[in-house]
């Protein structure tokens, strides 16, 4: 069996991660150049083993025709770490979190708003501020919670600290009305009871970005530090897992429901995490479920590529992504963006954790 060295030029060349233990499919262009390997069909390797070393990441890839040492110089932003070294605060409850390696991605929506609206439904106008797709270099891995924040991991908070969230201190929250959507405000509504019975390990949801805040602080406070939301750019290059498309899976959102609850599959209701496919990185529940809160404040995006953006300084209106048991399939888009103001708490909100 022939032994090859590919040297891969850089991190956007590689489709998804590589994680021992797994079949991927490596990228036929590089391989074709770097091991004349044009005459073959045969792409499918199986990933031996994977390890660092000096910054670069190194692969021994298989497939029944060779055996393949794989070099990433550029720093792996494709590796996906599984989640060995979480942190383990008994705080969190049990939160697995998974580690987002340093890397490249083009941020916003491949497809133009019409042809969104054509192929996925709801309004070309919405859509304007996935625009324009840019590049964003993230130059320091996180960890981020490999589900959205449970009812089980906030009530260690509440319980710890006696917080009384604002939907609990102003005594209502925005609830569901099959008819008017989410709008409808209803005195008593919380995270204990939000409208439907909760369960453990659904992910919380009636929490503001205010709440969200006031749980990190806590976490902070409990002798390891560096929780916080997630900034926009880090959500969505986790969400895309090295995926262009409109879904970490694919363009066909006809395979939605294999990865998310979500308008057509959940009962208009939130659903334990974890349940659906993740995606190629180890994450649940991106699509769907909750809506998740991200740290940045809205903004328009840049026209060129950035480097460790955080959204604009100030605003009115925090960013939320990925859809919610309440979205149809277009909301669901890993490109797609929503805002609401720090203070609002409804039915299909949550947050997810990163570190
Ligand atoms: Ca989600």
């Amino acid at each position: 069996m022939p032994v090859f060295i590919a040297k891969a030029l850089g991190d956007t060349l590689l489709p998804q991660p590589y994680m021992a233990g797994i079949d991927h499919e490596v990228m036929v262009v590089t391989l074709a150049i770097d091991l004349d390997l044009a005459e073959s069909e045969d792409f499918r390797f199986h990933v031996l083993a994977i390890g660092r070393n000096h910054g670069h990441t190194l692969a021994v890839l298989t497939n029944p025709r060779c055996i393949v040492l794989l070099v990433l110089v550029a720093g792996g932003a494709a590796l996906a770490q599984p989640n060995l070294e979480a942190p383990a605060s008994p705080r969190l409850g049990g939160i697995k979190f998974i580690w987002i390696p340093t890397g490249s991605f083009q941020m916003g929506s491949q497809a133009g708003s019409a042809e969104i609206e054509s192929r996925y439904g709801g309004e070309a106008r919405f859509f304007g501020v996935e625009h324009p797709r840019h590049g964003v270099r993230l130059t320091r891995g996180f960890w981020l919670g490999s589900c959205p924040v449970l009812n089980e991991q906030f009530e260690i908070f509440v319980k710890a600290t006696g917080y009384r969230t604002e939907a609990e201190r102003e005594g209502w929250g925005l609830g569901y009305d099959g008819k008017i959507g989410h709008s409808n405000k209803v005195n008593g509504l919380a995270w204990q009871h939000p409208g439907h019975r909760i369960q453990a390990r659904q992910p919380v949801v009636m929490v503001s970005w205010n709440d969200a805040q006031a749980y990190i602080r806590w976490l902070n406070g409990g002798g390891e530090e560096g929780y916080r939301l997630p900034t926009e750019a880090e959500w969505e290059c986790a969400c895309r897992a090295g995926s262009a498309s409109a879904y970490s899976f694919g363009d066909d959102a006809s395979r939605l429901g294999e990865y998310a609850w979500f308008a057509q599959n959940a009962g208009y209701v939130t659903h334990p995490a974890g349940q659906k496919k993740p995606n190629p990185w180890g994450l649940y529940d991106m699509h769907g479920n909750v809506w998740e809160w991200c740290q940045d404040w809205m903004g328009d995006y840049p026209s060129g590529s950035v480097v460790d953006p955080k959204g604009p300084a100030s605003g009115q209106y925090r960013v939320l992504r990925g859809g919610s048991w309440h979205s149809p399939a277009v909301y669901c888009r890993s490109a797609n963006r929503r805002t609401y103001g720090p203070d609002s708490r409804n039915i299909s909100l949550g947050f997810r954790l990163a570190r």
